[in-house]
């Protein structure tokens, strides 16, 4: 594997889920595969979980991790062609991708939707630019529309908690104070169709997700409606992806607390388990009686992130052999 970016870049999705029960049995069972090899990963943007859990999983696969903040003690990047740099960004991208790759031998990527133009976000031009210029694998960490580490734990997650063979999964829209990407829901979104749920997305109107990652998912404006019966249900906020209103791209555009999701819903549901990716504004996205439920998955599907990220990064190291 080349690049991870979307579900087809993984193939079949049940030998990748056998190879994460294989590799949750046995982490360290491929610990042969990174030997004097380094994995770099370069985060523009913060993280928690992507930050620990793609070490973790490196060091399983015996790599050597590098970690580079951006933003913190690097110099700042331009990263548009044709610009005059004679503001605060003291090198280009494109000088600073060949460096950077010249150390390793796969790069992981944190790089968030600017959130102003929808253009420059859905072409991953950022993304887009390591893959060219690096000549090395090149893995989103979350990029501007994509999550696939994310979607990856979480398919992982209802696996190991589905009691039927095609769970209902309902993905809702939730709100919260500021602006965020899509990557996150689109992801859930696309992995979920690829794998054999009965997918229902929710969220109020001027929330459509980019039909690239939806498809014909059904959505549901009546969240209530769309809870009924669940077995999963996945909350997350996003922005106004622009589909049927492109002058709201990346705005907050409704701030309705009557979508946080709490008991009033969850009662509706076939006793559902509750997901998100985390981090999560509590009594904004999801009550605290919701999270701290017996029906909350959060932090096994944070754990789940190490078994996603060992089966990519696993995936890459055979690649290069
Ligand atoms: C990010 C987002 O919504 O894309 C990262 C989630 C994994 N969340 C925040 O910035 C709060
Ligand atoms: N879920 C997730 O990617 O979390 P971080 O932003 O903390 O990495």
């Amino acid at each position: 594997m080349k690049t991870f970016l979307h579900v087809g870049d993984i193939g079949c999705l049940q030998t990748a889920l056998a190879e994460a029960r294989e590799i949750k049995a046995d982490r360290y069972k491929y610990e042969h595969l990174g030997h004097h090899r380094t994995a770099l990963l370069i985060f523009f943007n913060n993280s928690l979980r992507t930050r620990l859990s793609t070490q973790k999983a490196a060091r399983n696969l015996g790599l050597d991790v590098i970690v580079l903040d951006v933003n913190q003690g690097a110099w700042k990047l331009e990263t548009e062609r044709g610009v005059i740099m004679d503001g605060d960004k003291s090198e280009h991208l494109l000088e600073a991708i060949p460096v950077m790759a010249s150390y390793c031998d796969l790069i992981g990527v944190r790089t968030f939707a600017g959130l102003t133009d929808r253009e420059a976000d859905y072409s991953e031009r950022i993304l887009g630019q390591f893959i060219r210029y690096s000549g090395k694998p090149v893995f989103s960490m979350e990029s501007a529309t994509a999550h696939p580490l994310q979607a990856f734990a979480d398919l992982i997650t209802i696996e190991e908690h589905r009691d039927k063979k095609r769970p209902k999964v309902v993905l809702t829209w939730a709100p919260h104070p500021r602006a965020l990407p899509q990557a996150v829901p689109n992801s859930f979104a696309e992995w979920m169709r690829a794998a054999d749920v009965d997918l229902v997305v929710t969220h109020p109107e001027g929330y459509e997700l980019d039909p690239l990652f939806v498809g014909d998912a059904r959505v549901e404006y009546d969240q209530m409606r769309a809870f009924e019966g669940a077995d999963f249900v996945y909350a997350k906020n996003w922005s106004c992806p622009g589909v049927t209103r492109p002058a709201d791209y990346g705005q907050v555009i409704n701030r309705d607390m009557s979508w946080t999701v709490g008991s009033r819903q969850m009662a509706v549901t076939n006793d559902a388990h509750f997901m998100h990716c985390l981090p999560v504004r509590r009594n904004m996205i999801v009550t605290d009686d919701v999270i701290e439920g017996p029906r909350s998955l959060v932090i096994p599907e944070a754990a789940n992130r190490e078994i996603s990220a060992t089966v990519v990064l696993k995936r890459i190291l055979e690649g290069l052999q």
